[in-house]
């Protein structure tokens, strides 16, 4: 049966029930989305030894119908787990998925899968030919520190090639292997990237993306008018970063646009200054963009997480593409989500919110819901300096200087998730500082009071927003809430933060609230505020006889 409980999502992705992690191989396939991702088919923690294949299909990436899983450690390749691995389509249609493999000796070693019946159009049943693994674990890297194979892209010389992470000589190296025939697999002597200090990286995501406008990118494509990005997941830090740069596929390498933020991932940019981890994209056909997955782990305890049957959600998808100043990317909630929009409310344009202002936007059920505000700032004069040495973490600033704290321009934002007293609330929100002649933009997510609950983990979470706030004048916010997330796009979606919160109000059925709020002391304007509510999308619901709905 469906477990529920304790901040279950309304639209996010989840399994039916248990333990799940990583997004895998997800695809458009023959006119279906597929989504796999790292599962314990036995419990709601984490075992290391018994990952599955979860695996749901879609029509619109909104609403999803629950498979079997895909991959069981059945195999001496795969004894104690089936671990991360990407899809690709070959030419002519087939499906084919390469993963990790923990083998019968504790070694990590990458495998290749195919349907069993490969005009199922729902994919339900996978091969893993007897002759696996296809790259069995080099003498140079550790038995533990070889996975995570990417999607696969071809080469002008029509072979193939994937990123594997690996561990050589201590250093961080993200490895590509080249095939003819996807079977037989070489690896370059260069890696594609290393990072030196920053340990063991993971789930590596290569891909292109186009120097103007917003349409996504196959894969293999490698043209002039392209760009491509690195994404490497760093265990020591439970982060995502990216770099955008030029990949070549003569040698196979990677060089970063942003050269100053030197070849240690760790000072890359960061994906969401959140708690998201092992994101993955993938090119979706049928609209023409470049679709991101990322897990977003639970931060309360694991005797929650058992109580509750499941552990573990998705980002809501988000389109990616490549802003203009060609360093970062801009990421958004894929439009479909507005099939789920019901009652709107909206603030009058121009509404002033005045220096300690408490504005509440009643009339929907806030607790799965969209909203959408713009903020126009009158003046940035009363902007507070800033410490150059917050500069380098923005987190701790937002930790020093919460909602609650007044400042000059802002915080000013969202407060969302809030009791009928506000004694639980989580604040999304913007402060704008002076740095010599010039102004910082920072972005937060306030959890302190987003729960009352005692054992929750409630670091802060921020970042500074890469545009010219001086130019602008005005700041966009995207907030997508989902009972136990708080998903944020701040800037167009120039920096996101995803938070996970577990407001003890929701428990006992009290209704959430949401409120516009400014304390800073200059007043600021919301040219637009539109907020929807949500309905709840169909997420692998388990029926009463037991049944995928
Ligand atoms: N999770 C997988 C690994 C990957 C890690 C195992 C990242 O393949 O490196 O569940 O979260």
């Amino acid at each position: 049966l469906a477990a529920g409980g304790r901040g279950r999502t309304a639209y996010h992705f989840q399994p039916a029930k248990n333990w799940q992690n990583d997004p895998n191989g997800p695809m458009y396939h023959h006119g279906m989305y597929h989504f796999f991702y790292q599962y314990n088919p036995r419990g709601a923690l984490w075992d290391i030894g018994n990952l599955s294949w979860g695996h749901s299909v879609s029509g619109d990436l909104v609403n999803w119908a629950a498979l079997d899983t895909a991959l069981d450690p059945t195999a001496p390749f795969d004894a104690n787990g089936c671990w991360s691995g990407s899809a690709t389509i070959l030419p002519g249609g087939l499906a084919a998925i390469l993963y990790t493999g923990i083998d019968a000796n504790n070694e990590q070693v990458q495998n290749v899968a195919f349907p069993k019946n490969p005009s199922d159009p729902l994919l339900r049943e996978w091969e893993k030919p007897a002759y696996n693994p296809v790259i069995a674990h080099p003498a140079d890297v550790p038995g533990d520190k070889f996975r995570d194979p990417s999607t696969a892209w071809l080469g002008r010389d029509g072979l193939w090639r994937i990123a594997v992470s690996g561990e050589v000589d201590g250093v961080a190296s993200t490895l590509v292997y080249r095939s003819k025939d996807f079977l037989r697999w070489e690896r370059n002597a260069a890696p594609l990237h290393a990072s030196h200090a920053a340990g063991m990286v993971e789930c590596p995501d290569l891909f292109p993306v186009a120097e103007h406008g917003r349409e996504g990118l196959n894969t293999s494509a490698n043209g002039a008018a392209e760009r491509h990005v690195l994404k490497l997941s760093v265990m020591d830090t439970l982060q995502d970063y990216y770099m955008v740069g030029r990949y070549d596929d003569a040698t196979d390498t990677f060089s970063p646009e942003e050269r100053e933020r030197g070849d240690d991932c760790r000072n890359w940019r960061r994906l969401d200054y959140g708690h998201v981890y092992a994101s993955k994209s993938f090119f979706d056909a049928r609209k023409n963009r470049r679709v991101l997955w990322a897990w977003a782990n639970e931060s309360d305890s694991q005797a929650d997480d058992v109580a509750r049957g499941w552990s573990g959600i998705q980002t809501f998808p988000r389109k990616l593409w490549l802003d203009k100043d060609g360093k970062q990317l801009l990421q958004w909630p894929i439009e479909e989500i507005e099939t789920l929009r019901r009652k709107r409310i909206g603030l009058r344009r121009g509404t002033k919110v005045e220096a300690g202002a408490l504005l509440e936007i009643a009339g929907i059920a806030s607790s799965q819901a969209d909203v959408e505000v713009v903020f126009k700032l009158p003046s940035l004069e009363e902007a507070e300096r800033l410490d150059p040495i917050w500069l380098l973490d923005p987190q701790k600033l937002c930790g020093e200087k919460g909602a609650s704290v007044q400042g000059g321009v802002g915080p000013f934002g969202l407060i969302v998730l809030a009791s009928g007293d506000l004694h639980e609330h989580t604040a999304v929100f913007f402060r704008v500082f002076k740095h010599h002649d010039k102004y910082k933009l920072l972005m937060c997510t306030d959890l302190t009071r987003s729960s009352t609950r005692a054992g929750v983990y409630k670091p802060p979470h921020g970042g500074f927003v890469d545009m010219d706030i001086e130019e602008h004048k005005r700041i966009s916010l995207r907030t997508l809430i989902d009972h136990s997330v708080v998903e944020s796009f701040g800037g167009g979606g120039r920096t996101c933060i995803t938070a996970r919160v577990y407001p003890e109000h929701a428990e006992t059925g009290n209704d959430s609230h949401l409120y516009v709020f400014n304390n800073g002391t200059d007043a600021v304007k919301v040219s637009r505020l539109e907020a929807w509510e949500l309905a709840t999308a169909t997420v692998n619901v388990v029926g009463d006889d037991g049944l995928v709905a």
